[in-house]
């Protein structure tokens, strides 16, 4: 059979080929769309629609799961003749984008993988949201792939300048871009990361300008954009996650909106994202000071002198109360651990208050 689709370009190297013993029989794609459990896969010989059927995935991997878009994945053949190809299983994944699923489940939601770099997108009109940002940070930095930031419809903005300052203030090491497609502005600063092989991923809320770049790149309208609307407030046109290739480039996947970001087991990468705080707390007297009222508290200090901004503090308690929570949903491990530091806690907090108390 001929080869029509160069899968180098879509991703292929040594890491996945590496996986493959020679005696394997079947055939490499990854996914570049699901939807009901039906996949589009990118093979050599174009796009085939694979199915998880039977035990297959649960057998060679030992638990129940299922493909995302960005997997590679073995398909028991390239024919369609009998029906749809059979995902045999999923090769491992060099990083893997995930959120808590909404509502009240304590399940992982896989939302991309294989990603390089995740573009967190935020419009600089409407959508800016520094706090947002921090929650994007904390699961991309979760996922292993680089984060950047993208701002968007710069054509529509006249505080640019400041708004990049306020960004870097909250996340130092990241690149910033800042892009529009009515100028064009920007856009050749994102193929500079988008070479050969490379995939990214691009996130953020509905409506920011993601599917906009993504057909200005390609320089066709693959994907479908909203409808005007000066509120922001615009519909989800894009309903599923969605991988392109960018000729002579990489490929990107395009992802919904998504309205809530909540954490899952992310301790180390919110102090990751919040690392200035963390390097902080490291001056606290106490190894294992809550930075509440005990004596030469650093973070406290901070607070008061301005050090650290008060809405950051706070939107650092909050992530972590969630990530404790998810811990002890879990894990019944993290569920001790956490019960063992808070008796410990409260015992030396007795112990504090009774020995002021002598004091007075
Ligand atoms: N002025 C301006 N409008 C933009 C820009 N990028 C996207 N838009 C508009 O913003 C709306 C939402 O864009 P879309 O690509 O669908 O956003 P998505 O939901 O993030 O994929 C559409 O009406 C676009 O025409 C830009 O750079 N400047
Ligand atoms: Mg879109
Ligand atoms: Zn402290």
């Amino acid at each position: 059979m001929n080869k029509i689709v160069n899968m180098e370009q879509w991703g292929l190297n040594d890491f996945i080929k590496n996986q493959i013993s020679p005696e394997e029989v079947g055939v490499i794609g990854r996914v570049i769309t699901e939807g009901n459990k039906i996949y589009k896969i990118m093979t050599e010989q174009g796009v085939k629609i694979g199915e998880v059927k039977g035990k297959s995935i649960y057998e060679s991997s030992g638990r129940e799961e299922f493909p995302s878009v960005g997997d590679w994945v073995i398909l028991d053949r390239i024919g369609s003749e009998n029906g749809n190809a059979r995902i045999e299983r999923i090769l491992q994944r060099k990083s893997k984008l995930s959120r808590k699923v909404a509502g009240k489940r304590f399940d992982e939601q896989i939302i991309a993988t294989n990603i390089d770099y995740i573009f967190i997108s935020m419009s600089l009109n409407n959508d800016f949201n520094l706090r947002r940002l921090e929650r994007y940070l904390t699961i991309v930095w979760d996922s292993m792939a680089i984060p950047v930031i993208l701002l968007t419809k710069a054509d529509l903005s006249t505080d640019a300048d400041k708004k990049i300052l306020e960004i870097e203030r909250v996340a130092p090491a990241v690149d910033i871009l800042t892009t529009s497609v009515v100028t064009g502005d920007g856009i050749a600063a994102i193929r500079k990361y988008l070479t050969r092989g490379i995939t990214i991923a691009f996130i953020g809320s509905s409506g920011v300008g993601k599917s906009s770049i993504i057909n200005y790149l390609k320089g066709e309208s693959v994907m479908e954009v909203q409808a005007l609307r000066n509120d922001d407030k615009g519909r989800h046109t894009t309903t599923q996650r969605q991988m392109v290739a960018i000729s002579g480039a990489g490929t990107i996947i395009d992802t919904p909106g998504m309205r809530e970001i909540q954490m899952m087991d992310m301790g180390e990468s919110l102090d990751r994202t919040f690392k200035d705080i963390d390097e902080i707390a490291k001056r606290c007297k106490f190894s294992d000071c809550q930075h509440q009222n005990e004596p030469g508290c650093a973070v406290r200090e901070a607070l008061e002198s301005g050090e650290i901004d008060k809405d950051r503090w706070n939107n650092f308690l909050k992530m972590k109360k969630e990530i404790d929570y998810y811990n002890r949903k879990t894990d019944k491990k993290a569920d001790n651990e956490y019960w063992l530091k808070f008796k410990k806690i409260s015992i030396a907090q007795r112990q504090l208050n009774k020995e002021r108390r002598k004091k007075q």
